[in-house]
């Protein structure tokens, strides 16, 4: 599966010698903690949610490295434009987990984003942050700014009127974007081959003037090492790329869903062989950065901070209903204000 995509690490954990990025030892083993409390992070929300103690939640299962690794290139000056299933991406920035928790509850307040932090909401209506990222990207140019805007996205987004608009006008005005796509060859029950007749999503790219490249998705330092290029292009003028991220969705799109109805058990079975963190992790053991002592230690790291993250956003008090007219925009209309009296009257003469 690897001729016609970039790879460092083989599926038995062996690394191409030229390609290997210039890592430390602590930041190989920071990737690893990263994508080791990612899944520790999903599989405790999947939990949370078949508890009745959490809403949808669209699980990360499989997205390990080509999340991590990608975020990790990234610099605090850039802006990020994630998708719903981005859970790596926001860890690695740093992104509060009881946030990240409190949004899949239903409470908007976890989309708060801690200032500082260049990131955007979760985009569930699917394509639409692309655009977003454009702009991004081109008012960065006008201010001349030494930064890139990233967009994270599925196979899926890539038929959407968006992603043909935002890559488009990328192309034209040289934007210093960073497209990364998680093809995961399932759009809900949609097979890539349904999606598109291109042979890869990368090659889309040439449409549009720009480059784009397969990458191995489930092989984090491909992922780091490719962002990495592509974000410095962006920065220094070179213009966008189209990454894409070939890997596969080991769970069900979210937890409304049972992918056993359209996916054949083989093709799971064969990919659950491929899993990105087993991969990397044999390469850490082979380099002497891997033992059971330090995973012991990243595990319990992984569990007292999802503990206390999943304590924090059930102690968040619910959101109030006028909080949907409060925060639509920076000063509300009168037509807000008006429309928050009538709710107001409405509660008082039926209160919760
Ligand atoms: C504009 C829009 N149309 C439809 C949906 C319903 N929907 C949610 S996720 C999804 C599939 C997305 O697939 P993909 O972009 O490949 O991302 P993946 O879920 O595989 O990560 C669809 C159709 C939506 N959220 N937004």
């Amino acid at each position: 599966m690897t001729e016609d995509m970039f790879q460092i690490l083989a599926e038995d954990g062996r690394a191409a010698p030229d390609r290997e990025p210039k890592l430390s030892a602590s930041d190989l083993q920071k990737l690893y903690a990263l994508m080791a409390t990612t899944r520790a992070a999903d599989l405790k929300a999947l939990k949370l949610q078949r508890q009745g103690r959490m809403g949808t939640f669209a699980p990360s299962l499989g997205h390990e490295a080509c999340q991590v690794g990608s975020a990790f290139a990234l610099r605090p000056q850039d802006w990020v434009f994630p998708y719903f299933r981005d859970l790596g991406t926001y860890i690695t920035l740093g992104f509060p987990l009881k946030n990240y928790y409190l949004y899949w509850m239903g409470n908007e307040e976890g989309m708060h984003i801690p200032a500082g932090l260049n990131i955007f909401t979760i985009s569930v209506p699917v394509g639409s942050q692309l655009p977003h990222a454009v702009g991004c990207a081109m008012a960065m140019k006008y201010r001349k700014e030494q930064a890139a805007a990233i967009a994270y996205f599925g196979e899926g987004a890539t038929s959407e009127g968006d992603f043909n608009e935002a890559l488009n006008f990328a192309g034209v005005f040289k934007t210093p974007n960073v497209f990364v796509c998680f093809n995961n060859q399932y759009a809900i029950s949609t097979p890539v081959r349904q999606q598109t007749a291109a042979k890869t999503i990368a090659e889309k790219a040439a449409a549009f003037g720009f480059t784009g490249i397969r990458a191995d998705g489930n092989d984090v330092l491909a992922m780091y090492a490719l962002t990495l290029e592509a974000l410095e292009k962006a920065r220094s003028g070179g213009g966008p790329t189209l990454i894409e991220a070939f890997t596969y969705r080991m769970g069900d799109h979210t937890t409304s869903d049972d992918a056993s109805r359209y996916r054949a058990e083989q093709e799971v079975k064969d990919w659950s062989q491929r899993d990105p963190i087993e991969r990397f992790r044999v390469y850490l053991r082979e380099k002497g950065l891997w033992d059971e002592a330090f995973e012991a230690k990243i595990q319990k790291e992984a569990e007292d901070l999802i503990n206390r993250a999943v304590a924090e956003a059930e102690n968040t008090p619910p959101p109030r209903p006028e909080d949907v007219f409060i925060h639509t925009y920076k000063e509300m209309t009168p037509e807000l204000n008006r429309q928050l009296t009538e709710l107001g009257d409405f509660l008082k003469r039926e209160p919760r």
